[in-house]
């Protein structure tokens, strides 16, 4: 472990404004993360012991303080990392609904009655908190995604250490705040600002000196990869939430407007900075140069700039994401593309940074982006861009765009555009994507069915609803015997 002192402070700037300095905060080193996953080891008896039910009531607590609070968290929300107000009320929102489905579960974290096959002797299930667990989030979601796992892992009885994006950090400290509020015995929640590779170095001597019991990582497939490698050195299956590439098919049945709505909302949404955007259409060739021209137009239509105003999207999240757009955008600028692919659409002069793609001036605004043509190979096709860019691509049969959807090796999200039954079915069934929308957006899930995906994506673990108690409890198998004597399993089993 490093003795090295980290003295650095983060500057949380508004990124449509990058004068405006939302926060500041100071940068802990790996031993601080260890230090507070061993605050969270010593509270962790006293909060498992609080019965359920009264954890769920802190969840109450929560729930309330969340509403109480919601608009001025969405203002900051929206200040901080430039997500259109309305979407940051709807993040805002889902924290509460996340906290009122968790109220209830807190009465209920059902174990079960067994059978046994002997007299006198009966077997049961429990479901008992894993221990400590440590989240490591991204700031796209700032509030939402982290309730996703720190709701539920509390009504669980677990204690946490969590490490919130740094460009997030005003956001995530109003989170803790009102967390903190809540009732939470001191040492239960522990917030952890840190540099990406001093969390992991604290991670890691966390996980020797066996201080985490379980791990949630929500970033890149490639980070995620590091966390999973890490995690199974120590014997650990962590959550990992990765990236996407999240593909919308369209059939020759399709309501048209329809997937055309899906595809601005699910590709342009949050400037394309969710795991769940959409990442190509994949249209049949019978509709596809109508469906581009009408996404095209629709495009050009919207309007990108302040977030508080009546936007489709606004900057992007932070300076860092505009960096690697540009790499992104150079693929685009190289690709032998039409309809505008170096950038369609406007940027509102609402906003004093607004001007064009390549303007100094633009600050973090970007045009949105449509290839069409992109190809199999073509790494745009690939790889998760996090910004405003959709691929168009036609196909022939729906076995073909099953395949196409399916091959950059991700498998999070995914929609299907038609009004035929059977191409739902064989698409769902076909598909490797751990969330499929009919006739809706790729991205927008709702908080209480099971969020997560395959492949690049994630290694199979599910957020949000019932789902995700089996990420934050371990089941206990407890077999009780009256009967004063010595029965042995499978020997002493009574026959008839
Ligand atoms: C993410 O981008 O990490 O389904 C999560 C959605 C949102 C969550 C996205 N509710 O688009």
């Amino acid at each position: 472990m490093s003795t090295r002192l980290v003295a650095m402070n983060y500057v949380s700037t508004n990124p449509a404004d990058l004068e405006d300095v939302v926060t500041t905060v100071d940068l802990v080193d790996a031993q601080a993360f260890t230090a507070a996953a061993r605050r969270a080891k010593q509270a962790h008896r006293d909060w498992a012991r609080v019965p359920a039910p009264v954890r769920g009531q802190v969840v109450a607590n929560i729930g309330r303080l969340v509403e109480a609070n919601a608009e001025a968290l969405a203002r900051l929300v929206t200040r901080e990392i430039g997500k259109p107000l309305a979407e940051a009320r709807g993040e805002v929102q889902e924290i509460a609904d996340t906290c009122a489905f968790f109220v209830g579960e807190g009465r209920r974290l059902y174990g079960q009655t067994v059978p046994s096959e002997m007299p006198d002797k009966q077997l049961f299930t429990f479901r008992n908190p894993v221990g400590v667990t440590a989240f490591i989030t991204a700031g796209n979601f700032p509030v939402a995604v982290p309730s996703w796992y720190i709701v539920p892992a509390l009504l669980c009885g677990n204690t946490v250490v969590w490490k919130p994006a740094e460009y997030s950090a005003a956001s995530a400290q109003a989170f803790y705040d009102i967390f903190a509020a809540s009732g939470l015995p001191e040492g239960v929640l522990n917030i952890v600002f840190a540099e990406g590779s001093e969390t992991f170095r604290g991670l890691e001597s966390a996980l020797q000196e066996r201080l985490v019991d379980k791990v949630g990582f929500t970033g890149s497939s490639e980070v995620g990869a590091l966390i999973g490698e890490l995690c199974g050195r120590h014997l650990q299956s962590p959550c990992l939430e990765l990236g996407g590439k999240n593909p919308m098919v369209v059939t020759e049945d399709a309501d048209l407007d329809l997937a055309v709505q899906g595809a601005l909302f699910s590709g342009f949404g949050t400037g394309g900075q969710r795991c769940t955007s959409l990442g190509t259409a994949i249209v049949h060739e019978s509709v596809h140069d109508e469906f581009l021209r009408r996404f095209t137009a629709v495009t050009e239509a919207a309007v990108v700039g302040d977030p508080f105003g009546d936007v489709l999207y606004g900057p992007m999240l932070d300076g860092k994401f505009a960096v690697s757009y540009e790499k992104y955008l150079g693929w685009v600028r190289d690709h032998h593309t039409t309809h505008g692919s170096t950038g369609v659409g406007r940027i509102t002069a609402a906003n004093p940074r607004a001007g064009f793609l390549g303007d100094p001036d633009a600050g973090l605004f970007y045009h949105p982006v449509i290839v069409s043509g992109v190809r199999p190979d073509d790494e745009l096709f690939l790889h998760e861009t996090f910004g405003p860019i959709v691929g168009v691509t036609a196909y022939r049969t729906l076995d073909e765009a099953v395949e196409l959807a399916n091959r950059p090796g991700y498998g999070l999200s995914s929609s299907i555009y038609t009004t035929d039954p059977n191409k739902v079915f064989a698409f769902r069934t076909g598909i490797s994507a751990g969330m499929v929308s009919v006739n809706n957006s790729t991205s927008g899930a709702e908080a209480h069915v099971p969020f997560g995906g395959n492949g690049k994506s994630g290694n199979g673990s599910r957020q949000s609803g019932v789902w995700v108690l089996d990420q934050f409890t371990r089941w206990q198998a407890v077999n009780w015997d009256y009967s004063g004597a010595l029965q042995k399993a499978q020997m002493d089993t009574l026959s008839v």
